[in-house]
């Protein structure tokens, strides 16, 4: 639903006006399409070279969604052409870049730069901000309101191993997978079985050598048969041409993944084996995943073991099985689970002291998640900065929008807001969107120079949201994930269904906020 002015005259008033997106990713791209549509000056700074974001990031083998693209898209363009129900990483790129194109977003796009600090100007009621570009020139900007669309997983999470840095061959990270090294007939070890890495393994396993692979804890996968089909063209005619069956697959891809999950996902107290499941849909699933782990791995009894979590299933992402399990028994595949004590020159070498050599090191080890906005400097009122405020890992934000002290300051796919039960972020990111836009309204329409979140209203959701994540299966404490901070807050996932946090972002609220007035600031 697009925001409408209540007081069109006042889009005349725009032209001082100015709003700061920082990236061109998913979001970033739909925040623009947004803004132009409603008359808004804007610019987006993009660190990269292109849009995409995320998804012209991470390039490496296999890459590609787990959640299925007709709902992984957006709402405004229901895209009908999707080749895939996952598509890989090139098509979903793609489809960023014809959007960004379809819009003219070339006009306000600004590549190779990107925000080092941003700082609010109390006196002035803006936000000033630094950039550098690609050759390392500083550039200042000022904006009424800046909006963050770097999310949560921009930052890839090197792992502190000792002699990583002392390995001779290549070693890079999933997000920056390093084309030029040729894996083809090598011996590579890959760190990490989260869904990056068991993206990266089925499609690297038949071309390398050897591929051992070092697991810390094993994942839970489901068998999903759409994940590798193609859109048929009669699929394809059907979802153009009936009327209305477009939407409805949508709609209850949606639906499916709203309210379907969440009887999955709360622990039950009465519940007696709380250590590997949460109540009897729990236990179901898991039953069907183990059935479904032991036939892929051919009753290996020693192959079930490692690749068995004892965890509850949805306690970390559910991870698609993209022939993950099928990989495991190929004779030039290892998994390794003894923990990796240290890295030489050519091996890695586990705790219990075999090493393992190997060419090329993928680190498949994630992002620094609860590190928001890393390494922007982001300053509010008061000389407070981002980091103070929510200390070393506990970001926070009323619906993982806004924070108090950051007057104008709006996050996408902030804190609290990654869909960890399915469902499509992107439609996650139309929410705080719609929100955003309803807020840059207000400020606009009531002539004010900043708006700012209230501390009672803010602090009220955090309990709300901590409250809520008390019962669910990211909290199970047998569960270690980039979900959660180190003293165990869920700081990175929403507790909501899909349909509860439209709900609850569909509207601003302007009495949750104060306002100042437009007169009541200095140059
Ligand atoms: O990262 P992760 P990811 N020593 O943090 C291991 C999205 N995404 O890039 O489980 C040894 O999940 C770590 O071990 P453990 C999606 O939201 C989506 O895979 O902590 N191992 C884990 O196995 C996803 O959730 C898609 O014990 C170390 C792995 O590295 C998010 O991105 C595709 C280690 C990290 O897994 C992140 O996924 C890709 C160490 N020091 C990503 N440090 C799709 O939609 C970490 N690990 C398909």
């Amino acid at each position: 639903k697009t925001v409408k002015w209540r007081e069109p005259a006042k889009a005349a008033t725009l032209a001082d006006f100015k709003v700061l997106v920082i990236g061109a990713g998913f979001s970033g791209v739909a925040m623009g399409i947004k803004l132009k549509e409603a008359g808004i000056p804007f610019s987006i700074i993009e660190k990269n070279d292109s849009v995409g974001g995320t998804w012209y990031e991470n390039s490496y083998p296999g890459c590609g969604v787990d959640t299925a693209n007709h709902f992984y898209s957006y709402s405004f363009d229901n895209n009908h052409d999707w080749d895939h129900f996952f598509a890989k990483r090139d098509e979903i790129y793609k489809y960023i870049r014809r959007n960004a194109e379809k819009h003219r977003l070339a006009e306000q796009i600004r590549y190779n730069i990107e925000v080092t600090s941003t700082v609010w100007d109390d006196d002035a009621a803006l936000w000033r901000v630094e950039a550098r570009d690609s050759e390392g020139k500083l550039e200042h900007m000022t904006a009424n309101v800046v909006v963050s669309a770097v999310g949560q997983l921009n930052r890839p999470s090197l792992p502190d191993i000792p002699g990583l840095s002392d390995f001779e061959g290549p070693a890079f990270h999933t997000a920056r997978w390093n084309h030029e090294a040729d894996i083809a007939g090598r011996r590579v070890g890959m760190i990490g079985t989260g869904a990056s890495g068991m993206q990266v393994g089925p499609a690297i396993a038949p071309i390398v050598d050897h591929l051992t692979i070092f697991q810390r804890s094993p994942h839970w996968a489901m068998h999903n048969p759409l994940y590798f089909e193609t859109v048929t063209d009669e699929k394809k005619w059907v979802l153009k041409n009936i009327p209305f069956y477009g939407k409805w697959f949508r709609f209850q891809l949606f639906w499916s993944s709203s309210d379907g999950f969440h009887s999955k996902l709360r622990i039950d107290p009465d519940w007696a084996d709380k250590a590997h499941t949460l109540n009897a849909d729990n236990a179901e699933v898991r039953k069907q995943l183990e059935a479904h782990i032991a036939k892929e791995v051919n009753y290996d009894p020693e192959l079930i073991r490692k690749a068995t979590p004892d965890y509850p299933p949805y306690g970390k992402r559910m991870l698609r099985d993209n022939h993950w399990y099928r990989m495991l028994v190929r004779p030039n595949v290892e998994l390794v689970d003894t923990g990796i004590d240290h890295v030489e020159k050519d091996a890695v070498v586990t705790k219990d002291g075999v090493r393992h050599e190997v060419d090329v090191l993928v680190l498949a080890t994630g992002f620094q998640a609860r590190r928001l906005l890393t390494p922007m400097h982001v300053e509010g009122k008061d000389g407070v900065t981002i980091r103070e405020s929510w200390g070393e890992d506990d970001p926070r934000a009323h619906f993982g929008i806004t924070v108090p002290k950051f007057p104008n300051l709006f996050l996408i796919y902030g804190p609290n807001t990654n869909l960890a039960h399915g469902g499509s972020a992107v439609f996650h990111s139309e929410c705080q969107i719609r929100y955003i836009m309803q807020g840059i309204r207000e400020l606009i329409e009531t002539n004010s120079a900043a708006l700012e979140v209230k501390d009672a209203p803010f602090w009220e959701y955090q309990d709300k949201v901590d409250e809520a994540h008390r019962g669910m299966v990211w909290s199970h404490p047998g569960v270690t994930s980039w979900y959660k901070n180190k003293n165990g807050r869920v700081t990175a996932n929403s507790p909501w269904r899909l349909v509860d946090y439209r709900n609850l972002t569909e509207t601003f609220e302007p009495s949750e906020y104060d306002f100042r007035p437009a007169d009541d600031k200095t140059e």
